[in-house]
């Protein structure tokens, strides 16, 4: 069943990230009408160079600051009045958050409460569909697969890093939230994204710049582990639909059926790669350098996307195939973007996790 929201003025976090820019990216000139106010705390991870296209527009503002701080976060409820919040802002890297878990509780879990705690105060006794918290979660919240079967909506939760932890503490907050103070809520949770403005750690971006450069690309144990790849657009429209029709308290689950090794992945941005450059076939292959695992290293993530599909009419628009050549593409000419987010805090960072320069 189709409910509808009309979103006037929105609360985006992390709108300086990866999914998160692209969200804005593609909406601010969309819906002219809607207020945007992104808050972001601009981490290593956010970077308002992405939002260039739209830096100006009249319907957007950005604000720089913390989402775990209460003080600021009732205040922008307070002069803005939204009536909507999407929650992309977190800790996003599950090998961050193996070395270094507190500031993942912090930003994901504390943070994820402190809004939602905003929303009860100013939103208490509002008509449901006047309001809609969107929280933007992962599939790895249900765990690791075996070599069969999906993840749906019934899946019970089994997060196994403390990311997936902080991420899985969220999701239940803000059910207890739409439970206990009937907070018109919808959570998605979706399966791995790719495409342009992703952080250069995560495994595609970080194999086209390596690659690019004629670098090893690491690649962990023996690359048998599988992902569920989603181009980031696709993921932006699905989020568009849950926004305007999806049902208060419905859970999402959003995914393309793209199922890949990683080394397979990593195989075919390789050629990609070579293919774009104008290198012999084959070429960039031997970069390929498998190093020691994960600890805790999920298996594999797939997710069926049936609930979205046909409550909401939601179709990706990419296969892996299309959207891998369109990212490689963008990357190979965005490496001054590249360029300007890996810092040398990241090199270093990089060193220490992989033992590469
Ligand atoms: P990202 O790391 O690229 O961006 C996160 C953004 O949040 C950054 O701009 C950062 O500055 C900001 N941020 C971090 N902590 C903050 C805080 N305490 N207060 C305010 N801002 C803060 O992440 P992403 O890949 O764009 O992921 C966005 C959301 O989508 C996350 O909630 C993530 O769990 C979820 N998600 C990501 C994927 C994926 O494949 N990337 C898949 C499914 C779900
Ligand atoms: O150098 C690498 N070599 C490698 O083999 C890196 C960075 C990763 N990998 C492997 C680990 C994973 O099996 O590739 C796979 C993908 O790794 P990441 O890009 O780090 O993504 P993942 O750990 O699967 O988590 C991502 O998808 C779900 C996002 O980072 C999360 O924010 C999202 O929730």
């Amino acid at each position: 069943m189709v409910h509808g929201h009309e979103p006037k003025r929105v609360l985006i976090t992390g709108g300086a990230g990866f999914i998160g820019s692209n969200f804005l990216l593609r909406m601010v000139p969309r819906y002219p009408s809607i207020q945007f106010v992104n808050l972001d705390k601009l981490t290593y991870a956010g970077n308002l160079t992405n939002l260039r296209g739209i830096e100006r527009a009249d319907n957007y503002m950005f604000v720089r600051g913390d989402v775990a701080d209460p003080a600021l976060v009732a205040s922008l409820f307070s002069t803005h009045k939204f009536t909507s919040v999407v929650h992309f802002a977190a800790e996003s890297h599950v090998d961050r958050s193996i070395m270094a878990p507190l500031a993942f509780t912090r930003s994901n879990t504390l943070g994820t409460v402190t809004l939602l705690e905003a929303a009860r105060q100013v939103w208490a006794g509002k008509a449901a569909g006047a309001r809609r918290f969107l929280h933007v979660s992962t599939d790895e919240v249900f765990g690791s697969l075996g070599h069969d079967s999906l993840f749906t909506e019934e899946t019970p939760y089994n997060p196994r890093s403390p990311y997936s932890a902080s991420k899985a503490a969220a999701d239940h907050f803000v059910r207890a939230y739409a439970h206990t103070y009937k907070l018109p809520v919808s959570i998605s949770n979706c399966s791995n994204n790719y495409g342009p403005y992703q952080f250069p750690e995560k495994l595609i971006p970080l194999v086209i710049m390596r690659a690019a450069h004629g670098q090893p690309v690491p690649v962990y144990g023996q690359g048998d582990n599988v992902r569920d790849w989603l181009h980031v657009a696709d993921h932006c429209e699905a989020l568009d639909l849950i926004l305007h029709m999806g049902a208060p308290g419905e859970t999402y689950l959003v995914g393309g059926s793209n199922e890949c090794t990683n080394l397979n992945l990593v195989t075919t941005l390789l050629d990609l790669v070579d293919e774009q450059l104008g290198h012999p076939k084959g070429h960039s292959r031997s970069l390929i350098q498998f190093v020691p695992d994960r600890p805790g290293h999920d298996f594999r993530y797939a997710i069926c996307a049936d609930h979205l599909r046909q409550s909401l009419g939601w179709q990706p628009r990419y296969t892996l195939e299309s959207g891998l050549r369109q990212t490689v593409a963008w990357y190979l000419s965005h490496m001054d973007w590249l360029q300007s987010v890996t810092d040398r805090s990241y090199m270093d960072y990089f060193q220490s996790q992989y033992g590469m320069a």
